[in-house]
């Protein structure tokens, strides 16, 4: 494989960027070696400088559900970006998206367009503190919802892939208000909640975290914490951003059946583009600028292109039968890469969440929290990965990530994963 090309860059991006990145998972510290610089991506495929094509699992973390590219999705965008890119004034584009959310999710009664999914959760959890007139913030260990201060405290994603689950330059009293606790956990959330909810503003959590690797949470658990925040006036927010149209059109919440009072979206929702969104409970949201006192804002929220297409990629979505497509390829490319594992007694097990799914190496019987998931075999997940690439195939470089397929992934790129995925473990095994 001609690394040279993406070598050279690396170096020359890393006189300018810190770490050669522009967001730190991206830099390969996880899995080692030089990350691919891309030059395009099309389809399932995503391209390097080099010329060479891999299948892509990463899909920019979740964002891409149709692929790269979608041709419908480009021709929308090209229609918009010609009558203009921003005007930092309402259009009938942003309310459009917000109607189709609101359908696909009847909690979100209203809907407030940011531009990312750490604004969407540093915005939602203002508007509880707001509301409730509380500080204090739960969330749980190995969830990732954004690098705001407050919330780098025992996150996933790129702060596990760190081994720095807390930040350097976030003041230890920044952090004072955040209550972390153990994932799928009710009774120590109970317990804690019982304790100090006169000051607990609300409580956060994935529904099905992408950022300890894909970690499911157990009915009991979400159905309690909804319990709990009934009980003492604790506002609910799930934070969708992974989840949101990606594990049905409806998200987790759809799945599970629970309601929370509000929710982050982000990834899917701008089609590729820069884009967040929170809602939920009309009286909460009523709290929001300009029309109630917690002020929230931003230059290019709503931003036009980003919410075009945001909407061609949810009326494909609502279109075709993207679930049934989605759930069919990701379940047998688990199946394949769960019986070469077995066959191969490989230690290693496979979580899958409707399209996302992740391979841990472990010898645990299950992945169910940030515990189980942190005594995976980091250097087993790295050599796969890099077996995996060198073979034409992505997935993303780390083990606490998510690996994602798309409506543009085919029997075929599934059909050669799988077949790729036996070399990569039986190499692990040599
Ligand atoms: P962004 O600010 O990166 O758009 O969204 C933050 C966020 C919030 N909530 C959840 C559940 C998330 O997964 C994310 C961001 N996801 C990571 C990957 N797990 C983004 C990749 C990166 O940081 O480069």
């Amino acid at each position: 494989m001609d690394r040279g090309l993406n070598k050279q860059l690396f170096d020359r991006a890393r006189e300018c960027i810190p770490g050669g990145v522009n967001s730190p998972v991206r830099a390969f510290k996880a899995v080692g070696g030089v990350p691919l610089f891309i030059e395009k991506g099309k389809g399932a495929k995503i391209y390097d400088v080099a010329g060479k094509g891999y299948i892509d699992y990463c899909m920019s973390w979740g964002a891409l559900i149709l692929g790269h590219a979608h041709p419908e999705v480009i021709e929308r965008v090209r229609e918009a970006v010609g009558k203009g890119t921003s005007f930092g004034a309402p259009t009938k584009l942003e309310t459009e998206l917000v109607e189709e959310i609101r359908r696909a999710f009847p909690s979100m009664e209203m809907v407030r367009l940011v531009n990312s999914g750490t604004e969407a959760c540093m915005s939602a959890i203002r508007l509880a503190r707001g509301y409730t007139r509380r500080t204090k913030v739960v969330k749980f260990s190995g969830a990732y919802h954004g690098h705001a201060d407050y919330l780098l405290v025992q996150a996933g994603s790129g702060a596990t892939t760190l081994a720095r689950p807390d930040s350097a330059g976030v003041p230890a009293d920044f952090t004072r208000h955040t209550f972390v606790l153990p994932y799928n956990n009710l009774e120590m959330a109970e317990e804690v909640v019982k304790k100090q909810h006169e000051s607990i503003a609300c409580i956060i959590v994935e529904p099905i975290s992408g950022n300890m690797g894909v970690v499911k949470a157990k009915e009991e658990f979400l159905r309690g914490l909804r319990e709990i925040c009934h009980r003492y006036g604790i506002v609910l927010i799930f934070d969708e951003v992974i989840t949101g149209f990606r594990v049905s059109y409806g998200g987790a919440q759809e799945i599970y059946g629970v309601k929370p009072d509000l929710t982050c979206l982000g990834k899917i929702i701008g089609g590729g583009f820069p884009i967040g969104a929170f809602g939920g409970k009309r009286e909460i949201m009523e709290n929001l600028a300009p029309r109630g006192a917690v002020y929230q804002a931003g230059t290019l929220s709503g931003n036009p292109v980003s919410v075009t297409a945001g909407l061609a990629t949810l009326r494909i979505l609502s279109r075709e039968k993207a679930y049934s497509i989605l759930k069919k390829r990701a379940e047998r490319l688990v199946q394949g890469i769960r019986e070469h594992i077995g066959k191969l007694e490989i230690d290693a097990l496979v979580n899958q969440a409707g399209s996302m799914f992740t391979v841990f190496f472990t010898r645990e019987k299950e992945v169910c929290d940030y515990e189980t998931a942190l005594r995976s075999n980091t250097e087993h997940y790295a050599r796969f990965f890099h077996q995996m690439l060198a073979e034409g195939v992505y997935f993303p470089p780390s083990q606490f990530e998510a690996s994602f397929v798309s409506l543009a992934h085919g029997e075929e790129d599934i059909e050669k994963t799988i077949g790729v995925s036996l070399v990569a473990l039986e190499r692990l095994k040599n």
